[in-house]
This record gives C-alpha cells, structure tokens and sequence, in this order.
C-alpha cells in the first residue's frame, strides 16, 4: 500500500482486506473490536492519576502478583469488547486464571496481557497491550486447550499498544510490521510507521543485569563480551531498561537493539510468558527483520504447555542476537567460550 499523507487504521484494514478477496470482513471486524477497547485503555491511562483509579485492589492474580486496578480495567475492556463481538470463540488473559469459551461458535482465539509493565502505573511511566489472535483448530469440533497453546509461528495477527508520550499501535498479520499513532482529540489512529523495518545492528542493550549471576553461563559469557566492547567503546550497545516490556521492545524495535529476559538459578523459564507477551513480539521483530529466542529454540517453534508458561526470551536485531546465540550454541553443546 502506498504511503498517503494521512491513512487511519481503519482505512488501512479496509484496504488489506480489500486486496484478501478472500477474507470474509470477520477477522478485520475482530481488529476493530481490539482496537475500540485499546481507545478507552488509553483514555483511561491517560488519566490514572485524575479519577483516583491508582492503586491496589487487594488481590493478587494467579501468578501471585499484585493486581492494579488498571489491568482489571483493561482486562474487562478486552473481554467485553470481544465478547459483544460474536467474533472470538476463547480468550486467554494474564489476568484469568484460565482460558475462556466466550463464544462457541467464533472463528478465533484471542490472547492477551491487557496491560504490561503495571508496576509502572504508579509512577506515570508507560504501559503497553499485547495481543495475539489465532485461528480455532477446527470449527466442527468443541474447543479445547489445544486451541490455546498453539505455537507462535500459527499466528493470524499479533500487535501492541504503548501508552507512552503518545499512545501507538503497532501490529503485524505477516505481511510486514506498520504502527500507528492515536490522535486523542479525534481518537482515530493515523499511519505513522509504514513497513517498519529493525536496524540490524543494535544500539541498545535492554536487561534487568540485578541478576547476573543467577544467569545461565551463556548469557553470563555474552554479558563479558558486551563489557569488552564497552570498554573500548562506552556508546556500543548503550543500557536501556525502562522494566515495561513494550516500552523497552518498541525503542529496540525502531533505533536498533537487544532485549534479554533470561532464566536464572532460582527461575530458570525467567519471568515472561510466551503466549501473550513473547510469541507476539517475536512474531513482530521477526517480521521486522530481526529475531527472538529463548536461547534454545527460536520462540515461534515452541509448543506451548499452558496458558501461563514463562519463557526466557531475547529479542532484537538481527546481527546482535545472532553474537548472542554463539554463546548460548556453545553452552548447549558444552564448548568453551
Ligand atoms: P507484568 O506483566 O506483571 O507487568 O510483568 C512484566 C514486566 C515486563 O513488562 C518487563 O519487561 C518485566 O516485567 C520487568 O521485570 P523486572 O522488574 O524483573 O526487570
Ligand atoms: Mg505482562
């Protein structure tokens, strides 16, 4: 598609659709609904610190993390607008225990993280959506968890919102990366980052490094090779970590860098989970030109386990998690560094 002066999201649907003779209207209907329910998470963030909305609710989630009122509030949008849809036969939330069945007759599965990095809400940092959508196994047949764990690389559409300085919808259905940027006084997303494509050497090095020493030897071994080139040049690879996963994703995803989320001794699949936050990003950077991988396997190939399942993850651009995977092919085969 062209790029025009002034294309909105949802002309930009319209259009693929329009060039997916195919298709029949219902999987760009399930995009709208995401997206009106990403309008009122933005409306609602943007304003957190107004109408009193911060704070705890007291409970935890099934992960035994703190719930913010926030992600409640970006769960049920999620939930409510997919579920009005008709569209959607499963959901599957960070914020539900479990996956589900919303609707025994819809065509998709749809897995979320409504709202991402909430530790960050209290301090007006940003935040971010991530989504996935795939397509139900077989419409004759009752859903199953098998519906649910489906490996990455069977994704229909995968993207993310980031309520930041502006508020950006970026997503992919495979046929490259495009992002948008909501304009809030007439709430219509504009085109703004058409076909983005990652820089293939990095710029940025994003990784929590409190936990070094708990790291796998590989990653550990990697981190060495960064504090060489550090020492020889301070602006190689610069430390960037705002501790939000699409915040810190999407600066990688634009100026070039390297995100890690590796095991450690005590946690040894990390922290991140692979339906609703690694599988979309590593489909995107992928599409992007870059890559993503648990530092076995690249995270698309995996077969998930469970709604919930943690992966290490590193993603980024191309050449920089390539050095990365030296490290990790010499661990797996027992070679020195
Ligand atoms: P959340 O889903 O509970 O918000 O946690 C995920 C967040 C990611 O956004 C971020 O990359 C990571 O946790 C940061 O974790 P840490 O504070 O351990 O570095
Ligand atoms: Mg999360």
């Amino acid at each position: 598609m062209p790029f025009h002066k002034r294309v909105t999201l949802q002309q930009f649907i319209a259009e693929t659709e329009r060039q997916a003779p195919e298709a029949t209207g219902e999987f760009s209907q399930l995009l709208r609904e995401i997206i009106l329910a990403v309008k009122y998470i933005h409306y609602e963030t943007s304003r957190a610190g107004i109408n009193q909305i911060l704070g705890r609710t007291g409970s935890r989630n099934v992960q035994g993390e703190e719930v913010q009122k926030l992600d409640v509030f970006a769960h049920e949008q999620l939930v409510r607008s997919l579920q009005l849809s008709g569209l959607a036969a499963v959901l599957g939330s960070e914020e539900a225990d479990d996956y589900e069945v919303v609707n025994p007759a819809g065509r998709y599965v749809v897995l979320f993280d409504p709202l991402d990095g909430s530790s960050n809400i209290d301090v007006s940092m940003p935040v971010g959506t991530i989504f996935s959508i795939y397509r139900r196994l077989d419409p004759d047949r009752p859903i199953t968890e098998a519906d649910v764990l489906q490996p990455g690389r069977r994704q229909l559409a995968a993207g993310y919102v980031l309520y930041g300085t502006s508020t950006l919808l970026v997503y992919t259905t495979g046929h490259g990366v495009n992002g948008f940027t909501l304009e809030p006084t007439v709430g219509e997303f504009f085109l703004t980052h058409p076909q983005l494509q990652t820089p293939e050497q990095a710029r940025y090095l994003s990784i929590n490094a409190a936990a070094r020493s708990q790291f796998p030897e590989a990653v550990r071994a990697y981190l060495d090779e960064v504090d060489a080139r550090h020492a020889e040049n301070p602006d190689a690879l610069k430390p960037r970590y705002v501790g939000a996963l699409v915040a810190d994703f999407h600066r990688n995803l634009l100026e070039g860098g390297i995100f890690l989320y590796p095991g450690t001794v005590a946690k040894p699949a990390g922290k991140l989970r692979l339906l609703y936050e690694a599988n979309p990003l590593a489909w995107i950077i992928e599409q992007a030109g870059g890559l993503a991988t648990d530092g076995q396997q690249p995270i698309l190939d995996r077969q998930p386990q469970k709604l919930h399942e943690r992966t290490p993850l590193v993603l980024g651009s191309k050449a920089e998690v390539e050095r990365f995977l030296y490290f990790s092919a010499r661990e797996l085969h027992n070679m020195p560094y």
